[in-house]
């Protein structure tokens, strides 16, 4: 039987390599994210069939939506990546901007959670299919500034431990993958657009590539129906917590 895997952010970074990771397995996917043209090129690059999803996961009608129109052909999803998400701003709580706290519990939080909700009846009612949720080590530990972001990723920490629990029994898996440092598009959003900033996150040190989180993924979901691997962290050798990276500057 084809199996279907649903991937939201795929339109760069973690999301995109994981989409590719997840094709070259024989998935046939539904990628997902705002940014249209970049769905199109990734479609255009992929060798298996493509559905297009274009959505905002902060707007929840759009959420349900876009996922109530997914054509029956499409709808036995196996593998759902909630995997959009991002970091807005880096300050002291004391500094921080509303609006970015809006948009990291927003997307980090409430998005992957209408994502999840439209999508894991279905998953029941099959009694099979597997939830991989992206945390962070953020989700793991707290650093200075990162307030906000981290309590969106002990937001997603807690849902997944809570969704696993709540699963039991219905054949639906439910994995985290908390990733460390990433050299991807993540910095720049953060530093809402400001390369030189962003580019010093990745500095001195050799980052994790959006390439080694697929490639976990592709093993996590590719394990044997019996095997659940529930919650990794991945780091780059040179980075043993937060704000604890080796560089040779
Ligand atoms: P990128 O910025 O490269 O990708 C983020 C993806 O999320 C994009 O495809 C973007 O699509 C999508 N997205 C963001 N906001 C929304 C929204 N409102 N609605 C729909 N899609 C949205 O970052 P990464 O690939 O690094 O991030 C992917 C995940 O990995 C995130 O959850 C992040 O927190 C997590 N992570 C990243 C780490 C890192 O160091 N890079 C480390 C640990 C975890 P579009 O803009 O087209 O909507
Ligand atoms: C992304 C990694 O350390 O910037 O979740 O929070 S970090």
């Amino acid at each position: 039987m084809q199996k279907i895997a649903l991937v939201t952010g795929a339109t760069s970074g973690i999301g995109w390599a994981t989409a590719e990771a997840l094709a070259d397995k024989g998935f046939d996917l539904i990628i997902c994210g705002r940014r249209k043209e970049r769905l199109e090129e990734l479609a255009s690059k992929l060798s298996v069939k493509t559905l297009q999803l274009t959505f905002d996961v902060r707007d929840r009608k759009a959420v349900d939506e876009a996922l109530g129109s997914i054509p029956e052909d499409w709808k036995s999803i196996d593998v759902l990546i909630n995997n959009a998400g991002n970091a807005h701003g880096l300050s002291k709580i004391q500094d921080g901007n509303v609006d970015d706290w809006d948009a990291m519990i927003d997307i980090n939080v409430k998005g992957l959670l209408y994502v999840t909700k439209a999508l894991v009846p279905q998953m029941i009612e099959r009694g099979s299919g597997h939830v991989v949720n992206v945390g962070s080590i953020a989700g793991k530990e707290v650093y200075p500034n990162g307030n906000v972001y981290c309590a969106s990723k002990h937001a997603v920490d807690a849902i997944n431990n809570g969704m696993r629990l709540d699963l039991m029994g219905t054949g639906v898996k439910v994995s985290q993958v908390c990733p460390g440092l990433v050299e991807t598009e993540f910095s720049l959003v953060r530093f809402k657009g400001d390369s030189g900033k962003a580019d010093t996150v990745y500095q001195g040190y050799d980052p994790l590539t959006a390439q080694d989180i697929a490639d976990l993924i592709q093993f996590i979901v590719t394990r044997p129906a019996h095997v659940n691997i529930a919650d990794t962290l991945i780091l780059p050798t040179a980075q043993v917590a937060s704000t604890m990276v080796h560089k040779t500057l």
